[in-house]
């Protein structure tokens, strides 16, 4: 039997979202919404796998957890059609990644570049979710059997993982999956979403690194909580180089600043990187001044919509709530069919 075409994906509540988060990964959650099933998660228990003064401890993680929240809701995903939960009141993801951390090998794990970059160069200090993170991850997305996922670049490596891990159980347990009626393969092999013109977005103070909450500069992003004086602030400091805009994509190589900058401004305006610098070659001045005026008109109306929702937390709460019931609906059977094709008796 066909599985439906279900869409997961999650962010993680560590800290201020920003316009890499919303470009990357929440405009394609939104667009995602009338052509699939979807399953948007705020994944909690992956934001503890870094030091507590990272994630702000219990009540900065609970107010994260929120912001997330109302950023999905404020950007106009719908949890009346969709789902939207909180990974952490969802038991099956850490009972599935168990299974996982039983199945994926330490050799597939100790190739992730993001556990290498996070824990840095003291590894023996890095928590053992951290390193697990990547089969936690594959739970979170097939204890749905979801078929798609939209994500920034940053995370294809933990998504080609997921597939491996997928495959890895569907031979293992070959036999079992097809005696208890599932056919030749219980997990989909996810197909990563990494489109559209805004799959990795630059710090604005260094073009080679991906814009990222965890930079200690506030001035490397654009929060969707900053405000319009901000948001200009942040895009007037942005840095550049001495090079006005050229009139063609080939004068933008080698140039990363020049280039994160244009591709901000395609996203946020929907239009092509051609476009914009037919429209806009010459000095860097004119070009800031009309991306502030696309971020602000884009991001406010959000800005605004996040504060109002997070003024009553209580009924975000209820959101989670529900939508954790309708999520555990799907993962409860899963994870019952995978106890059975591994052999763990149940109730
Ligand atoms: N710079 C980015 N450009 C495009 N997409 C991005 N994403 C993150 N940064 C960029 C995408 O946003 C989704 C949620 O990411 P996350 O917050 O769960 O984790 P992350 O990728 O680790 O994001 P950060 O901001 O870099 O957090 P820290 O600093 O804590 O590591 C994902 O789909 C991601 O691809």
């Amino acid at each position: 039997m066909a599985l439906p075409q279900r869409v997961f994906s999650g962010v993680q509540p560590t800290g201020n979202l920003h316009l890499g988060n919303y470009l990357g990964a929440i405009t394609r959650f939104v667009e995602l919404q009338d052509s699939y099933d979807c399953i948007y998660c705020v994944v909690d228990l992956h934001a503890i796998t870094v030091p507590l003064s990272v994630w702000g401890g219990p009540e900065g993680l609970r107010t994260a957890t929120r912001q997330v929240t109302a950023a999905f809701i404020a950007s106009g995903i719908d949890p009346e059609r969709h789902i939207v939960f909180n990974q952490s009141q969802v038991g099956e993801h850490a009972e599935l990644a168990w299974v996982f951390n039983c199945v994926a090998r330490l050799g597939w794990l100790s190739r992730m570049t993001q556990f290498k970059e996070k824990a840095g160069k003291d590894r023996e200090n890095a928590s053992v979710g951290l390193f697990a993170y990547p089969n936690l991850m594959a739970a979170d997305i097939l204890v749905y059997r979801a078929t798609h996922v939209p994500v920034g670049e940053d995370q294809k490596q933990h998504l080609e993982l997921a597939r491996d891990i997928a495959a890895k159980f569907n031979h293992d347990f070959a036999e079992s999956i097809a005696a208890n009626g599932h056919g030749e393969a219980f997990f989909p092999l996810t197909e990563p979403l990494i489109t559209g013109p805004a799959t990795r977005v630059m710090s604005l103070r260094d073009g080679t690194k991906k814009m990222s909450k965890s930079d200690s500069s506030d001035y490397s992003r654009i929060n969707l909580t900053d405000d319009a004086d901000t948001i200009a602030l942040k895009f007037r400091k942005a840095r550049t180089d001495p090079e006005p805009l050229p009139t063609e994509i080939d004068g933008l190589a080698d140039r990363p600043e020049a280039s994160n900058l244009v591709g901000i401004f395609a996203a946020l305006t929907g239009r092509s990187t051609d476009d914009v610098l037919a429209e806009f070659s010459g000095p860097f001045s004119r070009f800031k001044e009309v991306l502030v005026e696309a971020a602000v008109s884009k991001l406010s109306p959000i800005n605004a919509e996040m504060r109002r929702l997070m003024s009553e937390p209580d009924q975000i709460d209820a959101i989670l709530t529900k939508g954790a019931e309708r999520a555990q609906a799907i993962a409860r059977p899963n994870m019952d069919a995978v106890k059975d094709i591994v052999g763990l008796l149940r109730r």
